[in-house]
C-alpha cells in the first residue's frame, strides 16, 4: 500500500514538471495550437488528470482525501499556467493583427468614375424647374392612349392628315387606341377632371411613325403646358414663354412669335429665338436664317374648351408644346439627334 501511495505522488510530481515544461516551451514558440493540445491531453475527459484520479481507488481510504487534494492542486496549477500562456500569446497575436491590418486613413482616396446626367435630362429638368417656379404643376398620363384623347378632343376629327396611318402608331384595326403623338391628351384629361384655374405642364414620351434620321426619331420627348383661367390672353402666353427662354438661354435672348396653324389653338404661333451662335447674322446652326424655331403655342380653341366642359365664354387659356430633343440640340449645338440615343459615353461625357 505504501508503495502505491509513493508511486502516485511521484507520478503527480512528474506530470507537474513535464506539463509546466511543455507549456513554457509552447509559450516560447508562440504556439497556440500546442497549448490547446496540452490542455486536452491533461485536463480533457480522457486526459492524464482524469486517469490518475481513477487510481485513487487503489489507495487506503484515509489516504484518498489528501492525495485527491494534491491532484486537484495539480489540475489548478496546469489550468492557471495554460491561461497565463494563452493570455500572453493571445494579446500578442492581437497586437500583430492590428499592426498588419492597420489602415492609413490619411492616404488620399482613389477617385471613382461617376456617371452624369444625360443632355436630354439636363434640359428637361431645367425647363421643368423653371415652370415649377412659375407655379405650374406636373401632370402625367398614359402613353398608350385613346385616339379620342389624342385627336377628336383636340379638334382633329377623322380624316385629318395628322391621324394618317403613315404618321401614327395604332394598336388596333379600328384605330381607337394609339401611342400618343403629343402629351396634349394629358391636358384634355386634366381639363375634364379639374375646374379652372389650371396651370400644368405635362412632360413625357411621345410617338410618331417617322424614319430615324438626323432630325427625326419615332420616340421623342415633349413638354406641353396649359394655363386656363378667366381673362387669359396672348399677352400671358408671350410673357410666360419669354420668361422660359430667358431662363434657358440667358437674359439677352431675342424672341419672335410667328403666326402658325394648329387645329387645337386659335390663334396659333411658333416661337423662334435669335441664333445665339451668330447673333442673327446667319450661320450653320441656324441654316443662315438668323432665327431658330423652338416651339409651337396658341390660345386653346373654344371647341377644345367646351369639349372638356369648360365654358369658352367664361374662360380662356393658352397652351404650348416644346420638343425636348430639339431644345437639347439647339442648346448644345448637337446636329444629329441619333447621338442622343446611342449612349456612347465619349459623346455624353461632353455635356
Ligand atoms: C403644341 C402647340 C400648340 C397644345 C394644345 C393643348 C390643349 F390640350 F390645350 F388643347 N395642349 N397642347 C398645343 C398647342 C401643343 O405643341 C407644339
Amino acid at each position: 500500500m505504501d508503495n502505491n501511495l509513493k508511486e502516485i505522488h511521484e507520478r503527480i510530481a512528474e506530470i507537474r514538471a513535464s506539463a509546466l515544461k511543455s507549456i513554457a516551451e509552447a509559450l516560447e514558440a508562440r504556439d497556440l495550437p500546442t497549448l490547446a493540445e496540452i490542455r486536452i491531453r491533461h485536463l480533457g475527459k480522457k486526459g492524464i488528470i482524469t486517469a490518475i484520479l481513477k487510481t485513487l481507488s487503489g489507495l487506503p481510504a484515509e489516504e484518498r482525501p489528501k492525495t485527491g487534494a494534491f491532484i486537484n492542486a495539480l489540475r489548478e496549477a496546469i489550468e492557471h499556467e495554460l491561461e497565463l500562456a494563452n493570455a500572453k500569446l493571445g494579446s500578442a497575436a492581437f497586437e500583430e493583427r492590428l499592426k498588419a491590418e492597420a489602415i492609413d486613413v490619411t492616404i488620399p482616396a482613389k477617385s471613382g468614375r461617376f456617371g452624369h446626367t444625360h443632355p436630354l435630362t439636363i434640359v428637361h429638368d431645367e425647363a421643368v424647374d423653371l415652370f415649377l417656379t412659375l407655379g405650374f404643376t406636373v401632370a402625367e398620363g398614359p402613353e398608350v392612349e385613346l385616339s379620342e384623347y389624342c385627336f377628336d378632343k383636340l379638334n382633329t376629327p377623322k380624316g385629318h392628315p395628322a391621324r394618317d396611318r403613315q404618321d401614327t402608331f395604332y394598336c388596333d384595326e379600328d384605330e381607337t387606341i394609339c401611342l400618343r403623338t403629343q402629351t396634349s391628351s394629358v391636358q384634355i384629361r386634366t381639363m375634364e377632371q379639374l375646374k379652372p384655374p389650371i396651370r400644368i405642364i405635362s412632360p413625357g414620351r411621345v410617338y410618331r411613325k417617322d424614319e430615324v434620321d438626323a432630325t427625326h426619331s419615332p420616340i421623342f420627348h415633349q413638354i406641353e403646358g396649359l394655363v386656363i383661367d378667366k381673362g387669359i390672353t396672348m399677352g400671358n402666353l408671350k410673357w410666360t414663354l419669354n420668361t422660359l427662354m430667358r431662363g434657358l438661354y440667358g437674359p439677352n435672348v431675342q424672341t419672335r412669335f410667328r403666326p402658325h396653324h394648329f387645329p387645337y389653338t386659335e390663334p396659333s404661333c411658333e416661337l423662334d429665338i435669335q441664333c445665339f451662335e451668330c447673333g442673327g447674322a446667319g450661320c450653320r446652326l441656324c441654316k443662315d436664317e438668323g432665327w431658330i424655331e423652338l416651339l409651337g403655342a396658341g390660345m386653346v380653341h373654344p371647341k377644345v374648351l367646351s369639349g372638356c366642359g369648360i365654358d369658352p365664354d367664361v374662360y380662356s387659356g393658352f397652351a404650348f408644346g416644346i420638343g425636348i430633343e430639339r431644345l437639347a440640340m439647339r442648346r448644345f449645338g448637337i446636329t444629329d439627334m441619333r447621338l442622343l440615343y446611342e449612349n456612347d459615353a465619349r459623346f455624353l461625357r461632353q455635356f
